[in-house]
């Protein structure tokens, strides 16, 4: 059996965090782990509250779960402080585990902030150097590297500065700028785009369910390309059929 792992916030409403993250995996026939990194209050009107875990018990998670279990591919989600980004970057190491895919979650699809101060800044020195991936939008791809971005070739110039941090790959999702909804890839030699036409409306999840899906794509051998391929792909279908399950944002079904 493939096994991955989400290290992620929690989102009770299923729509993004680890809740996606599990859907995503068991839709794509992989076994899937799960570690809270931070709990969230909220529902599809948005982020209510955000309570931080405990960096030791955070640890003790990993611990526990990895002496028994090795994923073959893992996410992190929304980490939230700096120092569970160190513990998540220490155990990573530790446990010597492969094909990470890191979505540096920064701001929720209602535009409220889902990390404290020095995350940024630990990701990208931390985190980033030993990626497989890493995900970001146009807003956190813009934060990361103080490019405005507001079309192919300004997510161009941030996708090499990203990758000159040290993932593999960088791929940023530009489903939030104008025009058909462009995701660019950059693996150092090429950039490949990954183009669907846009779905208008507010959907909240989309980076969570894109970032695991290509994990879930790793887990099962796929390389970096044809992870990408098919996530997007899994992305547009749970866009298309997406619900109105509350009073506020629609959830993409999985
Ligand atoms: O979509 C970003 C995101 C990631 N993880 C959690 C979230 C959100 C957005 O609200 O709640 C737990």
């Amino acid at each position: 059996m493939n096994i991955a792992l989400t290290i992620a916030g929690s989102d009770p409403t299923g729509g993004a965090g680890l809740q996606a993250d599990l859907k995503v995996f068991h839709s794509l026939g992989v076994y899937g782990l799960a570690i809270p990194s931070v709990l969230t209050a909220q529902n599809t009107g948005g982020v209510y509250k955000i309570h931080d875990i405990p960096s030791d018990f955070f640890a003790l998670q990993l611990d526990i779960l990895l002496k028994d279990i090795s994923p073959d591919a893992v996410k992190t989600g929304m980490l939230y402080t700096a120092d569970i980004v160190g513990v998540a970057v220490d155990k990573i190491k530790e446990f010597s585990l492969k094909n990470l895919v890191v979505d540096p979650v920064a701001v929720s699809s209602t535009g409220v902030s889902l990390i404290k101060e020095a995350v940024l800044e630990s990701m990208r020195n931390n985190l980033f150097p030993i990626a497989r991936v890493i995900t970001p939008n146009v807003y956190e791809a813009s934060l990361f590297t103080g490019v405005d971005i507001q079309n192919r070739e300004d997510m161009k110039k941030a996708a090499v500065r990203l990758r000159e941090s040290g993932p593999r790959t960088v791929i940023i999702t530009g489903g939030h700028l104008k025009g058909r909804a462009l995701d660019l890839l950059f693996d150092g030699d090429d950039f490949l785009s990954l183009e669907n036409d846009r779905l208008e409306g507010d959907y909240h999840g989309t980076g969570c369910v894109f970032s695991s899906a290509i994990a879930a794509c790793l887990a099962l051998g796929y390389d970096v390309r044809e992870a990408s391929v098919k996530a997007k792909e899994l992305v547009w279908k749970a866009m298309k059929s997406a619900v109105s399950i509350g009073k506020g944002m629609k959830t993409l079904n999985l």
